[in-house]
């Protein structure tokens, strides 16, 4: 008896053996929470149970709104990949397992806002716009084991913990800026860079299309710009820009994750890539043209500012890239014109408002903008000077916080950085987020910001995996900032939530800084 049992026995032990050993085997055994969402909502319940996603499981919405099934196309590509399920959209309302996309009439959600209430039986997300079912579905990819980011089947128990979340943002515009001017980046990696924004509720995107050492964007009236002023990048190399069709498809590609593109072309400084470009651009036009620049220095070009060609020019430019551009800003740039004379800086603002207005967007420009009259409705972008963006404030504009010394994604984190800068700052992750954008500055208050916006300046970062070195773990903290209410926040509660979040930049692949002041639960 034993003899013949034997062979049984050692199978069975076996087998034990290699499930043990199976990595993926239940992967993420720790029971769901609710408790560790970037950002954090504005209300959390967890009840006990949880809800698990299966074969059978459907993507129920209300027939016949377009963006209604658009975005829940989104969620059933998100959620495909990793669980293999198919995820059928139904409409019938008779599916016994499903998560539920609702637009409901609760105008106190705000146009972001959502609900979402997890039982055993399904997932319902409620919101008063697509915008806030989106954000929902941001907070169920989170709530989900991080696997689910995977873009292979993956073997897990796909839970989802019973409880309810009521959420909506705190600042109107939250916002990552990306230089594409000192070193360019492919669209697929911009496309990437949004995904992340999106991720993370983040619903603005800066794209900084042209400095001194390349311009980024086709203008069809201007083609030397790209054929000659794209061609180089800091260190040398070969550049590159986005053709006119490019553009209109990343900028496709974030409306569809509800992310309004802010594209800057930034003058009358920081214009080398065009005066190189274009002889007639410059004061001394009988000499000729700078070479192209590859190196670091800020300050040192500008346009001709009392030449008529100049605003011929600038008005082509801002025309043909606003018809490009649904969204309802346009930054001029203006920083760092120290080469401008100042009256003639002012006049050039003053008068590159005015067109900007013609083509119907709004201004945005860096702080210094506010040396000159600003139009009613034009933003200051605060990064360095407190006193233009207090004077902007006098003036009635709106800011946008994105402080050199707290939301410089260039800044490295600490002198062992070897990407990055440190002219404004060393911003260790904990830097990066303590600090509240409405008590920051005396003398600019909450009402005065439209938003908070973290930027990515690329003089030393060269590869998308650079950029992501430098965003992460950052960026959550900005997001949150954004997002989050200001109140009761805290780096010890945050960095244990952000802790939790190394699975799913791992499973994004994400090459995230380890910084050591966070117990990374990978
Ligand atoms: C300052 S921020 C700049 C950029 C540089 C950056 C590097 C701003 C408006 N101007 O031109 O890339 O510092 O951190």
């Amino acid at each position: 008896m034993l003899q013949r049992s034997l062979p049984i026995l050692f199978m069975m032990l076996l087998i034990g053996l290699i499930a043990c050993n199976n990595e993926n085997a239940g992967t993420d055994v720790a029971a769901p929470t609710l408790a560790n969402l970037i950002p954090k909502p504005v209300t959390v319940n967890q009840g006990t149970g949880k809800f698990t996603l299966n074969d059978k499981t459907v993507i129920a919405l209300a027939p016949g709104n377009g963006e209604m099934l658009r975005i829940a196309t989104y969620l059933a590509a998100k959620l495909k990949p990793a669980t293999g399920f198919s995820f059928t959209i139904d409409s019938s309302g008779k599916a016994a397992s499903s998560i539920a996309l609702n637009l409901i009439t609760d105008s106190s959600l705000t146009d972001e806002g959502y609900e979402m209430k997890i039982s055993e039986n399904g997932i319902v997300i409620n919101a008063y716009k697509p915008a806030g079912i989106f954000y929902g579905i941001q907070t169920l990819r989170q709530l989900l084991p991080a696997a689910i980011e995977k873009n292979s089947v993956q073997d897990a128990d796909w839970q989802v913990a019973v409880g309810t979340v009521r959420d909506y943002p705190d600042y109107k515009l939250r916002s990552a800026m990306l230089d594409v001017a000192r070193h360019f980046f492919e669209p697929a990696d911009v496309k990437r860079y949004i995904d992340f924004l999106a991720y993370y509720k983040m619903n603005t995107f800066h794209l900084h299309l042209s400095d001194d050492q390349g311009w980024r964007i086709e203008i069809k009236k201007w083609p030397r710009l790209t054929e000659f002023g794209s061609t180089t990048q800091v260190g040398g190399g070969k550049g590159g820009f986005y053709t006119q069709e490019e553009y209109k498809d990343i900028v496709q590609y974030a409306a569809d994750r509800f992310i309004t593109v802010i594209p800057e072309i930034d003058m009358p400084g920081h214009t080398n890539a065009a005066l190189a470009s274009y002889p007639e651009l410059n004061c001394n036009e009988k000499d000729k043209s700078p070479k192209l620049y590859t190196g670091r220095d800020v300050g040192f070009s500008t346009l001709c500012t009392s030449n008529e060609k100049v605003y011929q020019f600038v008005d082509d430019v801002i025309n043909e890239l606003s018809a490009l551009t649904p969204g309802p800003y346009f930054h001029i740039g203006g920083d760092e014109s120290h080469v401008t004379k100042k009256e003639d800086y002012i006049s050039f603002i003053n008068r590159v408002q005015g067109i900007v207005k013609k083509y119907n967007k709004q201004v945005i420009g860096w702080d210094e903008i506010a040396l000159s009259t600003l139009q009613p409705n034009s933003i200051a972008q605060y990064w360095a000077d407190t006193t233009n963006s207090k004077n902007a404030v006098k003036q009635g504009a709106k800011i946008i916080i994105s402080p050199a010394i707290k939301a410089y994604m260039d800044m490295q984190y600490d002198s062992t950085t070897k990407l990055g800068l440190h002219w404004a700052a060393y911003i260790e992750v904990d830097k990066a987020y303590d600090w509240n954008p409405a008590t920051l500055v005396n003398g600019i208050e909450r009402k005065d910001i439209i938003g908070v916006e973290a930027p990515l300046w690329t003089e030393t970062i060269v590869t998308m995996e650079d950029i992501e070195y430098m965003v992460f773990p950052r960026l959550p903290g900005y997001a949150e900032i954004a997002w989050s209410p200001a109140t009761g926040k805290s780096w010890d509660e945050y960095k244990g939530r952000l802790g939790h979040h190394a699975k799913q930049m791992k499973a994004m692949d994400i090459n995230y800084y380890p910084s050591k002041l966070v117990e990374w639960k990978e």
